[in-house]
């Protein structure tokens, strides 16, 4: 394992020097609150926390960093699931969350540029009063930040007819571990001038770079949605029905698949309609459009494609207020979990068409185990988190009952062609996993890319590979 040396007294001031005594937090509380995220049973304390606020201070950190070997971890709104902003070899924390402006928005070319700290739910709301829309939603859209979402290409339900956060990003200024500021893309639609930099970039879980801005891309705000809730009867019959809506061309901007153990534990926290209470697993659509007749068309059809496989009674919302009491269903799942037991997720992506197979095995590994397994997430992409459940055993059962049913889960995934994370990223959690869909060969390039960039190591270090 790398070594670091320790932040000294003399790089402490210097730090103090460049960003002011408010800009440098060491006191314990900081210490503890930059040393997790929402990763479930990790806590790695830095030794200091660096806020810049500009880009040049940015930039300033880290040529001290350089210099002086200490390690850096960019972190963003410390929402995500994979630990990539924990400093695991301590040193600095470094938060982008002072760089939160909106430098532009361009109403013409519908852009908008953004610095990394601000809040993804801000940015959305930003644009929406313009009539325009940004759509990628993270679940922790009101406290992640967009630096953290290009970091790990994530996602949310939306993702299913919009795309991952990547798709939305047309260029970026970083600052590289030396200290070197750069900017990638561009303003154009259109841009395949030399190596793709801005994405690869995005996704790589601030290993290779800073991500201090971004500019991204806007559409007009769809003029009407619906909602359609199916309670199924059947496990089987829901995760199928999944790849006939989008074969039947129903096109659903989200299409999510909770099951009833998700459906019974997420009750606690809302009211789940009275349709809804005894279905084995349920699917939660959104349709988006301009033209509504459409729209009730495409709810038609949906419900054409559920009958192919079992009578379904659709509840279709289509007042706001009737959708956001079904969309709070899904979105109080994870908490309820939370609330409920200790729990491991297995952030599983599989072709669509395995989706039934895959909510099976993830019940077997679990059930081989004394685990309990609940199975809910983002099924129009074959996203499912898996969440494996403690319940009553002991620590040490735990740990070990877990990490084999995962392991034996991602086995089965990787073998059905899936991946080990669909948008949670590998960070520091699922390093192990990470060569069981990238190749030796697909791993060398990874490494030659991370030397490349950041040749001492000293950028985020100890996430995404398991020997550094
Ligand atoms: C979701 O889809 C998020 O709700 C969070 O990706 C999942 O907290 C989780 O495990
Ligand atoms: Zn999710």
């Amino acid at each position: 394992m790398t070594r670091f040396p320790p932040l000294s007294s003399e790089t402490l001031a210097g730090l103090r020097h460049l960003l002011g005594e408010t800009g440098v937090l060491t006191d314990s509380v900081s210490l503890g609150a930059y040393g997790v995220d929402e990763t479930e049973e990790v806590d790695f304390r830095p030794a200091a926390v660096a806020l810049p606020e500009t880009t040049e201070q940015v930039a300033a950190v880290l040529q001290l960093a350089a210099q002086t070997g200490i390690p850096v971890t960019p972190r963003g709104g410390g929402t995500g699931l994979s630990g990539g902003a924990l400093p695991v070899f301590g040193g600095l924390s470094l938060s982008l969350e002072r760089l939160n402006r909106i430098r532009f928005l361009d109403q013409t070319n519908l852009m908008i540029e953004v610095e990394a700290g601000l809040i993804t739910g801000d940015l959305k709301r930003a644009v929406e009063e313009k009539g325009l829309f940004y759509p990628p939603d993270p679940a922790s859209h009101d406290s992640c930040q967009i630096g953290g979402n290009i970091a790990e290409d994530a996602a949310g339900p939306r993702s299913c007819k919009y795309g991952t956060t990547r798709n939305w990003v047309l260029g970026l200024e970083a600052v590289l571990p030396d200290g070197t500021v750069i900017r990638t893309g561009g303003a154009t639609r259109k841009n395949v001038a030399g190596y793709n930099l801005t994405q690869l970039l995005v996704g790589s879980e601030g290993t290779l770079a800073v991500v201090t801005a971004a500019l991204l891309k806007l559409i007009n705000l769809p003029r009407f949605r619906l909602t359609l809730a199916a309670p199924f009867s059947t496990l089987q019959g829901a995760a199928q029905a999944v790849s006939r809506l989008f074969v039947a061309g129903v096109d659903p901007a989200s299409c999510e698949l909770m099951e009833a153990r998700a459906l019974d534990l997420v009750s606690s926290l809302t009211a789940i309609p009275e349709q809804l209470v005894d279905a084995a697993a349920l699917l939660l659509l959104e349709l988006d459009g301009d033209d509504d007749q459409a729209l009730l068309e495409r709810a038609a059809r949906a419900s054409e494609v559920f009958d192919t496989l079992e009578e379904v009674e659709v509840i279709v919302a289509q007042e706001a207020g009737d959708q956001r009491r079904l969309w709070e269903i899904r979105e109080k799942i994870a908490i309820a979990v939370r609330e409920y037991s200790v729990y491991k997720e297995a952030d599983t992506v599989v072709p669509r068409s395995e989706l039934a197979n895959l909510v099976e095995k993830a019940r077997q590994v679990a059930s081989d185990r004394q685990l309990e397994a609940v199975c809910y997430g983002h099924a129009g992409d074959g996203n499912l988190h898996v969440n494996l459940l403690r319940g009553d055993l002991d620590e040490a059962t735990w740990k070990e009952n877990r990490d084999a049913a995962e392991a034996e889960l991602f086995d089965w995934v990787a073998g059905v062609g899936g991946s080990v994370t669909g948008e949670h990223g590998i960070g520091w959690s699922q390093r192990r996993y990470l060569p069981l869909v990238a190749q030796p060969a697909a791993m060398k390039v990874m490494r030659g890319l991370k030397a490349a960039f950041d040749p001492r190591g000293i950028l985020n270090p100890g996430k995404i590979f398991t020997d550094r």
